[in-house]
């Protein structure tokens, strides 16, 4: 279609995004994201802005994360415990801190909330503007990794607000369901700092290019491998899965997968997106619902591995982008990546579950 000729999201799915780049030329984040807003009827600015604050907070956390062993800010934080029963890393304080502030800017975003939150945080407007957006994240995972220099990420997913713009946010404004994301992404402090996200037409990545300060587009259009070789799962807790989940890890050692598992969410399924996989987290005798959080967690990457090509599912075989959340720290059991490997684990899961589906 002309790059003229705009498109909602309805009509665009799943199909590839209107390419607002040509050639090998540096593209920005910030380019990109103004370039491809075009392409949407309605979309008024706002969007662009959040996901601009959003970057804007992933370099700040990245110059921490980068200096994490230079500086006193390892080590657990005089604020106890988060959401998640982890001892609170002074990283983990640091990152939530700097999301929130960046997020203030744009006055785009109306309220947060976070794993480090026990309950939402209303934003307060700037000036006049009614904000139509909030904002969920983990704004550290995998933040045990920091002490050993392992990856950590970021993950955020935006939804816009079901509330009255001229009132405050509301608890219904958090609790839906992840197919009402307009955008999901991640940031992953690896070897390079690298932000992927979509907002529904693909996915894309960029990666920080320190001399500049810019992220840049490295990863355009990422499409998951249909299959792997490779399954990503705490084998330690083996003997306290259910049988079905045992039958399928029996089943990936028996076709020779590698394992591979470390232990920070973001950086497993990026390898997943990037190479083919499939990651689990069942439910075990100490998470019985699943360890991961719905909202912050699993909805966003799951939005992204689906807008890639891929799958995710609970272990009751339920999408996980159409499981309703009750509460906002709600967590749920996942198997996401490859499409055949999901449909391979799912076939497993009608065959041997105890349980009726
Ligand atoms: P386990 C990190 O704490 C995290 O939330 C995810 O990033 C990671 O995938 C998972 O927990 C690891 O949990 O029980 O295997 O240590």
């Amino acid at each position: 279609m002309a790059a003229s000729a705009k498109k909602t999201p309805s009509q665009n799915g799943t199909t590839a995004p209107a390419s607002p780049i040509s050639g090998n030329r540096i593209v920005t984040l910030d380019e990109f994201i103004i370039r491809s807003e075009k392409d949407f009827d309605y979309a008024t600015g706002e969007l662009t802005g959040l996901l601009r604050d959003i970057g804007v907070a992933a370099k700040i956390v990245n110059r921490e994360v980068n200096k994490a062993g230079l500086v006193n800010i390892i080590g657990v934080a005089d604020s106890g415990e988060n959401q998640s029963g982890d001892m609170q890393q002074k990283l983990d304080v640091y990152a939530n801190e700097k999301l929130i502030e960046c997020l203030k800017n744009s006055g785009e975003c109306c309220a947060v909330a976070s794993e480090e939150n026990d309950d939402y945080i209303q934003i307060p407007p700037v000036g006049s503007k009614k904000s139509h957006y909030i904002v969920m994240f983990d704004p550290l995972d995998g933040s045990s990794n920091i002490d050993v220099n392992v990856s950590v990420g970021t993950i955020f997913a935006i939804y816009r607000r079901k509330s009255d713009p001229s009132g405050p946010a509301t608890k219904e404004d958090f609790l839906q369901a992840g197919v009402k994301q307009v955008a999901a992404g991640y940031v992953l402090y690896g070897t390079s700092t690298l932000l992927v996200y979509t907002t529904g037409r693909g996915v894309n990545g960029f990666t920080l290019d320190p001399s500049i300060g810019e992220f840049c587009l490295s990863h355009r259009n990422m499409r998951i491998p249909e299959n792997g070789s490779t399954y990503s799962v705490n084998q330690g807790y083996y003997s306290k899965f259910d049988l079905e989940m045992r039958r399928y890890i029996d089943n990936c050692s028996d076709q020779n997968y590698g394992l591979r598992y470390i232990g920070s969410m973001v950086s497993d399924i990026h390898r997943i997106l990037i190479q083919g996989g499939i990651f689990l987290y069942p439910s075990t005798r100490k998470y019985p619902k699943g360890k991961l959080r719905l909202l912050y967690e699993c909805n966003p990457l799951s939005m992204i591995v689906e807008q890639a090509g891929g799958k995710a599912m609970n272990t009751q075989l339920k999408r996980i982008l159409d499981v309703v959340p009750t509460e906002l720290h709600q967590r749920c059991t996942i198997a996401i990546g490859s499409p055949a490997m999901v449909d391979e684990l799912k076939a497993f899961i009608e065959r041997y579950s105890a349980l009726p589906l």
